[in-house]
């Protein structure tokens, strides 16, 4: 039986698609990268589900009962209210988005040069982060996760035995903090079970570790274990919240994903007085004062309502059930995709998709430019062109090329999303004849948002700031 949304839509923003031949010329000029292009230059924009998700009414309405006093903010209140009833957590603090708080909390846990951060699998600004900060990512996601053809129903699930060996073998100050990522965004938008996290409680309280949850993306991931962990069928999603938090000693945030906002992050602690009054130290010069933390008072009013609907069971039903559907009709019509299918987008498996394109000439990347081509969609790539480079300067491959797309929350409808199907299914029809691009100018730090890249069969116009691409 259809379970239809449970919203209607109010308001509506007209969207275009320009011609081939416009489309070939803007993702040329944007150097083939996709953050380059204008976004009116995109008809549908599968880039990110990032801030860029539909706001309820209620949320509109709560932007105007916003309190915009400097100190002691009547919304703070609200919003500190409300992540304390989901998290159970006493120590609330607003930022302006997930990488402020990564910014804010990070430097205080890694204390030494190369100490640890384990994760299952970190996502970029999250590594960025933590580099930054002097530590060494770990990713200890469970091997299924690389494996797109095998289906498991927590593919973001830490691997506790490689976990447990490896704080067995290192000495404690070598370890700054494990970060579980809820959904695991890298691997797919894969779930991680609460048997798992509570394992990795166990473990890290054995050897003394603090735990924290990267939660952009709870909401889905209770749902997800709510349908598929036995025994928790009949739970609620708030309760469900509430026991994966139970587990962490913190959360960092990025409420532009289920926390239904366009701009707004978090960071909060169960109970650690000390760390909390460190953390607001930094908060102070780096986001704002302790009351609104980089945020405006509407936003922290409409990220208070944003999280209570994030966790209604039927809007995570139409979510997540869209996105299901998108990669039903992916593999209906033949494109390698990661399964099963995760909670906020469909992961492309390009290197399926384009067998012949070798990863340092970015296959996923390839397939990006081309869904643009044809139809105006824009995906983005999780894969080797988004890793970047190790530390002496050499590109690193990554063990899995995703063009990632991600479906907005409650933005478009389903014929936006068969028509992109479609336009994948006549590009597998011809892949044979796609080729790979390299990188003529990148940054050093998260080059992928500003990088240029050039056809490799269009040889290359500009003298190389990269010799090193080249694999052996
Ligand atoms: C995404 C965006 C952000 C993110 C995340 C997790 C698990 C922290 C953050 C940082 C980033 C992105 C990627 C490609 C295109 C556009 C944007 N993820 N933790 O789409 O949060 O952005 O608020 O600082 O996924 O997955 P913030």
């Amino acid at each position: 039986m259809v379970r239809p949304e449970p919203y209607r839509i109010k308001m509506v923003e007209p969207i275009r698609l320009i011609s081939r031949e416009e489309r070939e010329r803007r993702i040329a000029e944007a150097g083939y990268n996709l953050f380059a292009l204008r976004a009116e230059d995109v008809f549908i924009d599968l880039l990110t589900d990032s801030g860029t998700g539909a706001m309820s009414d209620a949320q509109w309405a709560a932007l105007l009962r916003g309190d915009e006093s400097y100190a002691g903010s009547r919304s703070f209140s609200r919003l500190q209210e409300t992540v304390r009833e989901l998290t159970g957590y006493r120590y609330v603090l607003p930022t302006h988005q997930g990488r402020g708080a990564e910014h804010v909390l990070f430097p205080l846990l890694i204390t030494r040069p190369g100490q640890l951060v384990i994760g299952n699998l970190h996502f970029d600004t999250t590594r960025a982060h933590i580099q930054l900060a002097g530590g060494r990512p770990v990713d200890l996601v469970i091997p299924e996760a690389y494996d797109t053809t095998v289906d498991h129903p927590f593919k973001g699930n830490l691997d506790v035995d490689r976990l447990e060996a490896l704080l067995k073998s290192t000495p404690r100050d070598a370890v700054a903090f494990i970060l579980v990522t809820v959904t695991c965004n890298s691997a797919g938008g894969q779930p991680v079970s609460l048997a798992n996290l509570r394992a990795v409680r166990a473990v890290a309280d054995k050897y003394g570790v603090p735990v924290f949850l990267d939660a952009a993306r709870f909401a889905e991931n209770a749902y997800f274990i709510k349908m598929r962990e036995p025994g928790y069928a009949g739970r609620s999603i708030p309760s469900i919240v509430k026991e994966m938090f139970s587990y962490a000693d913190g959360l960092t945030m990025s409420a532009k994903k289920d926390g239904l906002v366009n701009i707004g992050g978090l960071l909060a602690l169960r109970d650690d007085e000390d760390l909390f009054r460190r953390c607001q130290a930094r908060l102070v010069p780096f986001e704002g004062f302790p009351t609104y933390g980089g945020l405006a008072g509407r936003d922290m009013e409409a990220l208070a309502e944003g999280l209570r609907e994030a966790v209604d069971e039927d809007h995570l039903a139409a979510r997540i059930g869209q996105v299901e559907r998108f990669g039903r009709w992916l593999e209906e019509a033949g494109v390698p995709v990661q399964r099963p299918i995760g909670g906020h987008a469909v992961y492309v498996d390009a290197k399926r998709f384009l067998p012949h394109v070798p990863p340092h000439q970015f296959p996923a990347q390839a397939l990006a430019v081309e869904l643009y081509r044809e139809a105006g969609v824009r995906g983005v790539e999780v894969g080797s062109f988004l890793l970047g480079r190790d530390e002496e300067g050499r590109q690193q491959t990554a063990p899995m090329e995703f063009l990632r797309l991600a479906v907005p929350r409650r933005t478009y409808t389903d014929n936006h999303l068969r028509y992109a199907a479609e336009a994948l299914e006549r590009i597998m029809a011809r892949r044979d004849a796609i080729g790979g691009f390299r990188i003529v100018y990148e940054p050093p730090v998260l080059r992928h948002f500003t990088a240029h890249l050039a056809p490799v069969s269009a040889g290359c116009p500009q003298p190389f700031a990269n010799e090193l691409l080249t694999e052996d």
